[in-house]
Order: C-alpha cells, then sequence, then structure tokens
C-alpha cells in the first residue's frame, strides 16, 4: 500500500529531503550501529565479525573514549577507514542520486542529509549532501584542527601524531556523542526542512539527536513523510508511508 502511494508523492514532488543512516550502507557490507542488517554475521569478513563483537560504538564514538585510549580508538577508526574506502555504493545510493538528477532536472530541489561517516553516497553521485556527522575519510590534528586526509594504506602508528604540531594527535573527522553538529550543517539542515514539501528517512533507527527530529519538523511545516527501513522504529507509527524493505532493493524501484 505504502510504495505506490510513495512513488506517486515522490514523482509529483518540489522540494525534496532524504536523511539516512547506517542502513543504507548495510547492503555495502558495512556494519549498522543498531538493529538487524538482514545480514548474518557470518556473511561479514572474519576480521569483521570478531573486531565489531570487542567495540562498541556508543561507547566508543566518543571524547571520552578518545581521551582515556587515543590509540585503541584510532586503531578501531583506521579499521573502519579502510573498510569504508574498500566498499563501493550500493544501488540505494545509486537510486537516491538518480531521484536528485531527475528533481533537478524539473526545476527542484533536493538535499541529502546523511548520518553517515563513509561518502558512498558520494561516491554514487550525489551532489547537495549534508554530512551531519562529518567523515572518517578525513581526519584532523587535536592541535590546531587543520584537515589530513590519510591514504589508503593502514596507519602504522597509533594514535596516529599530527603532521601539523609537535604536540597534536590525528582524530577522524566525525562528531562524536556529546560533540555539536558542524554549524554549516546544521544552518543547511534547517533550510532544507523548512522549505521541503517531501521527507524521506532511510536506513536510520530515528534515535540519534537532532537528526532524529528533522522528520517531524518536516512533517510540521506540511510535508508528506515516507520510512523505507528494514524494521520498525519510533517513526513508522506515523509517517505518512513506512515501507519496511531493505534500502538497496525498494530505492531503485521508487525512482525509476
Ligand atoms: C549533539 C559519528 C549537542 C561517529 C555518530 C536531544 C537533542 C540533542 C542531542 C541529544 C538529545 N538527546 C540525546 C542527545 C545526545 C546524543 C544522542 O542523540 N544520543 C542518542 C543515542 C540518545 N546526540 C549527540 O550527542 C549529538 N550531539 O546533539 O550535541 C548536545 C550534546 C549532548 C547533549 C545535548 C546536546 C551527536 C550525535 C552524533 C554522534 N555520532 N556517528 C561514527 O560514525 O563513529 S552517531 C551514529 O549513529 C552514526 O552516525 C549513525 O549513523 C548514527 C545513527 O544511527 P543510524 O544511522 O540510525 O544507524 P543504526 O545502526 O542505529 O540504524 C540502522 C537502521 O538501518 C536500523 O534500524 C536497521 O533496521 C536499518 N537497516 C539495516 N539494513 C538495512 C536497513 N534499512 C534499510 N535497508 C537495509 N538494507
Amino acid at each position: 500500500m505504502s510504495l505506490p502511494l510513495a512513488q506517486s508523492r515522490l514523482a509529483a514532488a518540489r522540494h525534496v529531503v532524504v536523511l539516512t543512516g547506517a542502513g543504507i550502507s548495510a547492503e555495502s557490507g558495512l556494519r549498522t550501529f543498531r538493529g538487524s542488517t538482514g545480514a548474518s554475521a557470518e556473511d561479514l569478513p572474519a576480521d569483521m565479525q570478531t573486531l565489531w563483537k570487542e567495540f562498541d560504538p556508543m561507547r566508543l564514538a566518543t571524547p571520552e573514549a578518545f581521551d582515556a585510549d587515543p590509540a585503541m580508538v584510532t586503531r578501531w577508526y583506521d579499521w573502519r577507514r579502510r573498510g569504508c574506502l574498500a566498499a563501493e555504493p550500493n544501488p540505494g545510493h545509486a537510486a537516491l542520486a538518480k531521484l536528485e538528477r531527475d528533481l533537478t532536472a524539473r526545476g527542484g530541489t533536493f538535499t541529502l542529509l546523511t548520518q553517515n561517516v563513509d561518502r558512498l553516497h558520494q561516491r554514487a553521485g550525489s551532489v547537495n549532501v549534508v554530512e551531519l556527522h562529518g567523515t572518517i575519510l578525513e581526519w584532523r590534528c587535536t592541535r590546531t584542527q587543520r584537515r589530513f586526509t590519510p591514504g589508503p594504506e593502514p596507519m602504522t602508528e597509533f594514535p596516529p601524531r599530527s603532521p601539523f604540531h609537535p604536540e597534536g594527535l590525528l582524530r577522524p573527522d566525525v562528531v562524536w556523542f556529546g560533540e555539536m553538529l558542524p554549524e554549516v550543517a546544521l544552518a543547511a539542515s534547517a533550510r532544507a526542512v523548512e522549505r521541503c514539501d517531501l521527507f524521506m528517512s532511510v536506513g536510520t533507527s530515528s534515535v540519534v539527536y537532532p537528526a532524529a527530529a528533522y522528520v517531524r519538523a518536516a512533517s510540521a511545516n506540511g510535508a508528506f513523510t515516507i520510512e523505507v527501513n528494514l524494521e520498525p522504529t519510533p517513526i513508522s507509527g506515523w509517517v505518512d508511508a513506512p515501507i519496511h524493505a531493505k534500502a538497496g532493493e525498494v530505492l531503485p524501484r521508487m525512482v525509476c
């Protein structure tokens, strides 16, 4: 029932905002933070099965964890970083890039708000991407805040020393729990949510704020709301079109 409705509303929309979370990258082989991915752990490469079980992202994605054990946290992030570089965008990422092209071609606007740090949206061709939680592919000096792009090879020292300051370390340029989101990202999100006539939430458990609040704000402004997620979330009960399926399977059918 929801899919035909979502398809017709997408075709008629003029200002679309899509919020994505870890679930849209699950079919690219990247682990989510919570919930199931529809894949069994055995599908993962051996090192991902072991390392992931040892590390709790909710505990590690914090400034406190980095201050307490920068070597362990940067080792985990370097391992995740290389996983992101090795992953490929999937049909879900490609469908959102096509949606952006189609909307722009008909004079509409498209804004992709992503909580993901893997840059698979950009590699799939999405252009207007707002990285709410930064990116794991860039790192920055803890003293000067200057950015540094590590190469594809594994880092060799943990924690990595900064090339910009004798006492600086390099940390991933992501937003940890307890840290403010980038001002530019917050401002771009507010503008897009204010203006949109359709808001689609894809592959997110809708529990991390302030990103999880955007769908409610869009709805309050009169936008039609769609959720594409493998399993129910706190927003499934009230969005206009809840669709519980794999993003990589259903998004291409929605934007054909
Ligand atoms: C902040 C980067 C000011 C690092 C991450 C109210 C207002 C403001 C803040 C708060 C608030 N209440 C609490 C807070 C604090 C906190 C917060 O929200 N805590 C939660 C846990 C309650 N927020 C913050 O700290 C934010 N900072 O607001 O600063 C402030 C600070 C303190 C107090 C007040 C104000 C910063 C949040 C950003 C944290 N950084 N990541 C890194 O990546 O390592 S968050 C992390 O979770 C990732 O970015 C991830 O993307 C994000 C959200 O998770 P999801 O993307 O939703 O992923 P998840 O695994 O949870 O779900 C995946 C879903 O996909 C599942 O439902 C699954 O079923 C589905 N799925 C799986 N496979 C598929 C699929 N769906 C479709 N297809 C598939 N194939």
